[in-house]
C-alpha cells in the first residue's frame, strides 16, 4: 500500500519534557482524567475540508499547500486517493474521528444524479477505510455555500428552486452520514443571512429556514438516522448578517419555531470571538439551555476581525472549554473537531501533523488543568459562597416564585442596607493560572 506521509512516524505520548518533533507531551490517550480515558473525554476529530482540501490560498495569492497525493483534478479516483491519504494521517496522528461536507469528499457532478453517484462512490471508500481502521465520523454536513446557485442563500434563498436543490443536497448528505454511522449532522448557515435589508424579506427567509429544518428532522426520522442534529452559530462571514449569529440567537430561533428538542449547538471558538463573546460565554449559554452538543476547536487571531481558523494553541482558552465540557458531564455525541487550517506559510505535509499535535496537546493539558481546578474546588466554592445569601429563606422564596414585589419592599425596609463583598476577580485569575502547565 502506498505510504503518503513516509517521513512521519506514529505520534506517541513521550511525557511533558519531550522535545522531539513528532510526539505528544500531554495527550496520553489511555490515561484516565475525570473518570474517563483522555481519548473519550476529548474525542478529537480532524476536519476533511481543512486537512485534505484547503489549498492555503488567501485573497491575494494562490494556494501554497503541498499535497503530493492529489493530482489536482476533480475526478472520483483522485477523491478516493485523498481518503487513503487522510486515513493514514488520522492513524499516524492517533485521531479517532473526522467531519466532512459532501463536497469536500466527492466532486459535484453536472446534475444532482451525477453528484449523488460521485458521493456514493467515495462514501464506499470512506466506509472501507473506517472499518479497516476503526475510525469514525463525528458529523457530516452539506456544503450549501460554495456553489454560485447559493449566492442568495440556500434555505433562505429568494428562489424556491434553489431551496429545492439545497433540500436534495441535505437528503443525500444525511443519508451518507447515516450510512457511515455518523454520530451527528451539522447545519452551519453558510449563506443564510443577508448583505442588505433593501432587497431582503427577513421574516419570510427565517420562516423558510425553520421549515427547512423541520423537513430535515422529518427526513431524519423517515430514514432512521439516530445521530444528533446540531446548529453551528456564526455572526458574520460570509454574509454581513448571519441569521444564526450566536448561541442565544440560535436558541431563540429554535424555540420560536418548535425545533429546540431536535437540535443542540456546535460551538466554534472563532465564531464566538467574531460575535463579540468569549468562547466560555457561548458554551455556557448553550450548556445552561441543555443544548451544548459539540465543539469546533480553533481560535482566531487577536486583533483581527475575521475567521482565521487557527489551530488552538491557547492553553487558557482550552482549559476554559474543558471546564464547560466537564461541567456538562462530558461529551455524548459530540467532540472536539479541529475546524482549523495551517497558516499559508506552513505548507509542507508535516505541518499538518505539527498543527494537530499542537491542538491535541493543548486540549489534553487543558483537560488536566480543568480537572485539577475542579478537584481543588476553590473557584467553585467561591462562587457558591458568593451566592450563599440566595440559600436563605428569602432567596428560596424569590427563586420559587412565592413572594411579591411589595413583600420584598417590606423586607428591605426592615433589613436595612446590605453588606456587600468583593468579586475577587484578580485573586481568582491567580488561582486559575496556578493550574496551567503547557
Ligand atoms: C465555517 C465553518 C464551517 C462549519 C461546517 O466558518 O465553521 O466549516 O464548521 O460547515
Ligand atoms: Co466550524
Amino acid at each position: 500500500m502506498t505510504e503518503y506521509f513516509p517521513d512521519v512516524p506514529e505520534i506517541r505520548y513521550a511525557g511533558p519534557d519531550a522535545v522531539d518533533e513528532f510526539v505528544f507531551r500531554h495527550y496520553d490517550r489511555e490515561r484516565p482524567v475525570a473518570g474517563r480515558r483522555m481519548d473519550e473525554q476529548l474525542r478529537f476529530a480532524s476536519a476533511y475540508w481543512h486537512t485534505m482540501r484547503n489549498p492555503l490560498s488567501d485573497p491575494f495569492g494562490a494556494g501554497t499547500a503541498r499535497m503530493p497525493w492529489d493530482d489536482g483534478s476533480d475526478s472520483v479516483q483522485n477523491a478516493r486517493r485523498r481518503v487513503e491519504a487522510f486515513f493514514e494521517f488520522l492513524q499516524k496522528c492517533g485521531i479517532d474521528w473526522y467531519c466532512f461536507h459532501d463536497r469536500d469528499v466527492a466532486p459535484e457532478g453536472s446534475d444532482i444524479a451525477e453528484s449523488e453517484r460521485n458521493l456514493d462512490a467515495v462514501v464506499e471508500t470512506l466506509a472501507e477505510a473506517q472499518s479497516r481502521s476503526g475510525r469514525r465520523l463525528l458529523w457530516g454536513t452539506a456544503c450549501l455555500f460554495t456553489h454560485p446557485r447559493y449566492v442568495h442563500g440556500a434555505a433562505t434563498s429568494c428562489l424556491v428552486e434553489v431551496y429545492a436543490h439545497a433540500a436534495a443536497q441535505v437528503c443525500k448528505a444525511m443519508e451518507a452520514t447515516m450510512h457511515l454511522g455518523g454520530a451527528g449532522y451539522v447545519f452551519w448557515g453558510g449563506r443564510e443571512g443577508y448583505s442588505s435589508l433593501l432587497n431582503t424579506d427577513m421574516k419570510r427567509e427565517l420562516s423558510h429556514l425553520a421549515r427547512f429544518l423541520h423537513l430535515a428532522v422529518e427526513h431524519k426520522h423517515r430514514i432512521g438516522f439516530t445521530g444528533q442534529l446540531y446548529i453551528e452559530p456564526k455572526p458574520k462571514e460570509p454574509t454581513t448578517h448571519q441569521y444564526d449569529s450566536d448561541a442565544a440567537a440560535c436558541l431563540n430561533f429554535l424555540r420560536e419555531h418548535d425545533l429546540l428538542e431536535h437540535f443542540t449547538l456546535n460551538i466554534e471558538t472563532n465564531h464566538a470571538e467574531l460575535a463579540g463573546h468569549s468562547m466560555r460565554h457561548e458554551l455556557q449559554v448553550a450548556r445552561s439551555a441543555g443544548a451544548l452538543g459539540s465543539i469546533d476547536a480553533n481560535i482566531g487571531t487577536a486583533h483581527l476581525g475575521w475567521d482565521t481558523d487557527c489551530f488552538p494553541g491557547n492553553l487558557y482558552l482550552a482549559t476554559e472549554v474543558m471546564l464547560e465540557v466537564l461541567a456538562m458531564g462530558g461529551f455524548t455525541t459530540g467532540g472536539l473537531n479541529f475546524d482549523a487550517k495551517r497558516r499559508r506559510e506552513s505548507f509542507e505535509p508535516r505541518d499538518l501533523f505539527h498543527a494537530h499535535i499542537l491542538g491535541m496537546d493543548t486540549f489534553a493539558a487543558g483537560l488536566e488543568a480543568a480537572d485539577a481546578i475542579r478537584a481543588d474546588g476553590t473557584i467553585d466554592s467561591f462562587i457558591a459562597e458568593r451566592y450563599a445569601s440566595w440559600d436563605s429563606e428569602l432567596g428560596r422564596r424569590i427563586e420559587s416564585g412565592s413572594i411579591t414585589l411589595a413583600e420584598l419592599r417590606d423586607h428591605a425596609i426592615v433589613a436595612g442596607e446590605p453588606t456587600i463583598g468583593s468579586g475577587r476577580q484578580e485573586r481568582l485569575e491567580s488561582i486559575f493560572n496556578r493550574f496551567l502547565r503547557g
